[in-house]
């Protein structure tokens, strides 16, 4: 009898222990994602998956809180609190922190990418993870690459059909050098702004135009202050899903790898959700009375030959090993 107690007693602290160490790698944790962009933007589905994710593999002791509408501050603001470990993490485009790692400025050039597979191959491989060792250099680390995507121009005067439809426009462009000089060799008055006055610069008319993909004209409510959306895809954007490497060092080597492993499952999701919204988004803003056009393909070379000055201009600052790196390994994914 006794050694049959003994014997049960051993067998339950053995499985115990053999169940024990992988759990105890993980602490309660709850951190904090900053966003610019509102609740109904499908970042927060992308986040709904990576937290399923995370309840699974660190058997719910690791939670998120997101935080919309530039709660926690704009892209720049809450980045800056990351690299002095006092917030946890943001979802920023790459746009606003070209000050910080200036080689994040490859994504601004004009008509880079072509589709959003081609962007996927370049960022989820060897170039995305060569632009994470430099933001990891700068006290960040790129948990994955999110989509922000194509960015199209609106505006309250006039349908965009070829470049010199710029000329005067009031736009409002991204914290950003490329972006403003894209828009000002086309002939705009391009104004720099945070993401967060957008909305209220449009509605008081202090400016005319913004660029965004059709997602963010829905979820932030720019079509209420808009009359013409015009399909200029001038170029895609990336979200960066941006740990604080400060507190991201505190982790468990698992906590970590939990947190890299889940925010793939994330982005996939939150990409292919984006794919869905797109069209309905476009639809819906035209419900709204927003009057939509697009730009021929020929147009499109028109205005990426337009900006061959931007190209040159930004090269040596980007880094000229970064524009070579990318521009080869589009010229490879092209020629498959
Ligand atoms: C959201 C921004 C935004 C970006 C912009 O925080 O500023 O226009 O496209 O969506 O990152």
């Amino acid at each position: 009898m006794k050694s049959t107690a003994i014997k049960a007693a051993l067998l339950v602290s053995t499985l115990l222990g053999a169940a024990t160490p992988a759990m105890a790698e993980f602490q309660d944790r709850n951190f904090r994602v900053s966003n610019g962009i509102n609740e109904d933007h499908p970042v927060n589905n992308g986040m709904k998956a990576m937290q399923v994710c995370l309840d699974e593999k660190t058997g719910g002791k690791m939670k998120m809180t997101g935080f919309w509408g530039g709660a926690l501050g704009g892209d720049l603001q809450a980045t800056q609190a990351l690299r002095s470990g006092v917030q946890e993490a943001v979802v920023t485009s790459s746009s606003p922190l070209v000050g910080i790692v200036p080689a994040l400025g490859v994504f601004d050039l004009p008509f880079l990418f072509r589709s959003n597979e081609e962007a996927y191959e370049v960022m989820d491989g060897e170039f995305g993870d060569f632009l994470n060792e430099k933001l990891d250099a700068a006290g960040l680390v790129n948990l994955g690459y999110w989509e922000n995507g194509f960015r199209n121009v609106s505006n309250s005067k006039q349908p965009i059909t070829k470049w010199e439809d710029f000329e005067g426009l009031k736009l409002r462009v991204m914290q950003n050098n490329i972006f403003l000089d894209t828009f000002s060799n086309f002939g705009a008055n391009a104004t720099p702004m945070a993401f967060g006055e957008v909305f209220s610069a449009l509605e008081t008319k202090a400016i005319d135009a913004q660029e965004n993909p059709y997602v963010t004209l829905d979820t932030s409510k720019f079509y209420e202050v808009q009359n013409y959306v015009s399909e200029t895809k001038h170029a895609y954007t990336p979200f960066l899903f941006l740990f604080s490497k400060a507190i991201f060092n505190t982790y468990a080597p698992e906590e970590q790898q939990a947190l890299r492993d889940c925010a793939a499952v994330g982005r996939d999701e939150e990409r292919s959700v984006i794919q869905e919204l797109n069209k309905t988004s476009l639809a819906k803003v035209e419900a709204a009375g927003l009057k939509f056009n697009t730009i021929t393909p020929e147009e499109q070379a028109r205005m990426l030959e337009k900006s061959q000055v931007v190209y040159e201009k930004h090269k040596a600052e980007i880094g000229a090993d970064v524009v070579d790196a990318v521009q080869k390994s589009l010229a490879e994914i092209r020629a498959k």
